[in-house]
């Protein structure tokens, strides 16, 4: 807001607002745009999880969707394209930006076409992981992102891993900006030593897990991991999930973990929990990112994990965090151990985590890459759905 040539812009965000990093990504990054004097609009089904109500310049607008029954399956996408139409006609959107590919980058080239060129925002798509890992390389989904991506003004991605497999599952879909996740970790209400006593751990070393427990998390190597570490009495494991960890409780069982483990379900205030451990532990299979990761870093917690997708971006292996290979249960182990009885090490890729995270992935740091990516973009003309074929919604 400072600088002189500062010009507020309108922009519209679109995202899934229940638990899960491409939702917390959008959520901050409106409110930290917001703090910068810009206004910005959320259109989603949900108010997203991390936005609290009543921030300045902050507004949402719900997205209804009607089971008519009629249909087998609900629709979201055409009334998400209506409601993003219809808040960029009211509002004078200048950006509708949108966080994972499926519908939202789809919705968002039609409800374009649903207007006159002078009301048309352009179009940010940030493509997230799985939207291309996984969607992209199904032949019912595959086309339909690459056409929205071709017709995307701008096309951002999370990690340079995820720019490159994108551009090998879709094909030529145009550039692609690497823009890198961020974190603006706030202010804990209570201090470590509360919340290790709330969470029942005295001198153990507490062991981080945060995710949605999606089967590409791969629990059963996170459970098999800390069954491996020899001092069951060094360490627990806090699972903070994004859903139930129920389906586990078998596993847990089988693994005689019971006294190691503690779960906390749909947290909102992670900080809490942040502050409180010593390390974190991530076994996924396929990573964009993985913004728990970071997150606990901004916390000097560095992580255990393993070497897949864009973590390596993330993580400096041996300097701040410790890499393993996919799969190698007994390794993610081993170097666990390494860091719960070398206490000087852990500081030590602690502060490392801390410094990196701050310097590289800080909201100060990639807010101004999306501001500038927007104002680069106010001005141009899209790729497409210019002229007399527009239908006008007035
Ligand atoms: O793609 C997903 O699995 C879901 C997605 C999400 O909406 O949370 O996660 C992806 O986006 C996060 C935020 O950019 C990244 O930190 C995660 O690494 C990424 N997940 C995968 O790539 C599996």
């Amino acid at each position: 807001m400072s600088s002189d040539n500062f010009r507020p812009l309108k922009i519209g965000i679109s995202c899934y607002p229940t638990v899960g990093g491409s939702g917390v990504i959008a959520s901050t990054l409106g409110k930290e745009l917001a703090e910068r004097g810009h206004e910005v609009h959320f259109i989603a089904y949900e108010r997203p999880f991390r936005l609290a109500a009543n921030l300045p310049r902050t507004f949402f607008h719900q997205v209804t969707i009607n089971d008519y029954g009629l249909f087998k399956y609900p629709d979201y996408t055409l009334p998400l394209s209506v409601k993003m139409a219809e808040v960029s006609r009211l509002h004078n959107l200048d950006i509708l930006h949108v966080h994972y590919a499926v519908p939202h980058a789809t919705a968002a080239i039609l409800a374009r076409c649903m207007l006159k060129p002078e009301q048309q925002p352009k179009v940010v798509t940030t493509l997230h992981g799985t939207d291309t890992t996984l969607l992209g390389r199904d032949p019912n989904y595959g086309p339909a992102i690459a056409h929205a991506l071709n017709q995307s003004d701008a096309v951002t991605t999370v990690s340079r891993f995820l720019k490159k497999e994108s551009e090998l599952v879709l094909g030529c879909v145009g550039p692609m900006q690497v823009i890198y996740n961020f974190f603006e970790p706030g202010a804990p209400a209570h201090t470590r030593e509360e919340t290790r006593r709330e969470l029942g751990v005295n001198e153990e070393v507490l062991i981080l897990h945060s995710s949605n427990l999606r089967s590409v998390k791969r629990i059963d190597h996170l459970l098999e991991t800390v069954a491996r570490i020899k001092d069951k009495a060094s360490f627990k494991l806090l699972v903070l999930a994004g859903g139930s960890f129920e389906p586990f409780a078998e596993d847990v069982k089988r693994l005689g973990l019971e006294n190691n483990i503690i779960v906390r379900e749909n947290v909102l205030d992670i900080e809490e929990y942040l502050q409180a451990a010593d390390l974190g532990l991530f076994t996924s299979e396929s990573e964009s990112f993985c913004l728990s990761i970071l997150e606990a870093m901004f916390f000097g917690c560095p992580s255990v994990s393993t070497n897949v997708g864009g973590i390596p971006e993330v993580v400096e292996d041996g300097v701040n965090g410790l890499l393993v290979p996919f799969g190698d249960v007994e390794n993610l182990a081993l170097s666990l151990e390494k860091l719960i009885v070398n206490i000087e090490l852990r500081i030590k890729f602690g502060e490392a985590a801390r410094r990196h995270a701050n310097e590289k992935f800080s909201a100060e740091v990639i807010i101004p890459q999306y501001e500038a990516l927007y104002q680069s973009l106010v001005g141009q003309d899209s790729p497409s759905c210019r002229g007399p074929k527009v239908l006008s919604l007035d």
